[in-house]
């Protein structure tokens, strides 16, 4: 890994603390680079593809959070030792993934009316989230060694935490009837290398009142993508 790698995102946690947990956990030396809101309108077209999180390796820039931790966990041995541990570690990113943009999607879709919002938000409580928290549970029973592939820390271990605690930063005790992921949620919290990081990371920057003034940080509406719930769009 060369000296230095530059990780550009927003002063939040959001889909950049992934990369920034991997980053800490591989050892790796980057600088952090925070952007605030009301400068992102005249950074935006210096992100590779508009968008945040990007990192800079050696002068070249890489964006979309999944294939830049695949990049760093691969270079820090955070992908799983076996072949067979490394699909299973992609798989879950992907999947941690996709089960998040469902967590963000009725906060951030601006495309989606009340109706949709409130459909959405009630098939998370009582649908996706249970069935996401129970599958991470049984895979913690299954490995038996406090991580939720193999005997060792993946980066499949970080994508869970970090998602987890997004849940959890709204809802503390949801993880009540969850007592593998508690051990979890501890055991990432106390590994040396994130220790220090994890109890010192600065709160998320508060979204400008005008949000005329930047552009809002979740990612932009995809009103083409959008496969109903309801009818109306508005
Ligand atoms: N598919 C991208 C999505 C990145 C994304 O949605 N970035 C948001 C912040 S979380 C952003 O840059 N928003 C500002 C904008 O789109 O102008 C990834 O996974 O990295």
């Amino acid at each position: 890994m060369p000296p230095k790698l530059k990780l550009v995102y927003f002063n939040i946690r959001g889909r950049g603390e992934l990369v920034r947990l991997t980053l800490h956990a591989g050892g790796v030396d980057f600088i952090d680079e925070r952007i605030p809101y009301e400068e992102w309108t005249q950074r935006k077209n210096q992100a590779p593809n508009g968008q945040v999180p990007y990192i800079v390796v050696d002068g070249k820039m890489y964006g979309e959070v999944l294939p830049i931790v695949r990049f760093i966990s691969k270079k820090c041995g955070l992908l799983g030792k076996k072949e067979d541990d490394q699909i299973y570690v992609e798989i879950l990113l992907e999947q941690v993934n996709k089960f998040r943009d469902q967590l963000i999607r009725p906060k951030v879709d601006s495309f989606l009316n009340k109706g949709q919002k409130e459909f959405l938000l009630k098939k998370l409580q009582e649908e996706e989230i249970p069935k996401f928290l129970t599958r991470v549970e049984e895979a913690l029973k299954v490995s038996r060694t406090g991580f939720v592939l193999g005997g060792e820390l993946t980066v499949a271990d970080l994508s869970v935490w970090d998602t987890i605690d997004l849940l959890v930063s709204e809802k503390p005790d949801i993880l009540g009837l969850y007592p593998k992921l508690l051990e979890h949620r501890a055991k990432i919290k106390t590994l040396p290398k994130l220790k220090k990081y994890l109890e010192t990371r600065p709160p998320d920057q508060e979204v400008p009142k005008n949000p005329k003034a930047t552009t809002m940080p979740q990612g932009s509406p995809q009103k083409a993508q959008y496969q109903g719930v309801g009818s109306s769009t508005k």
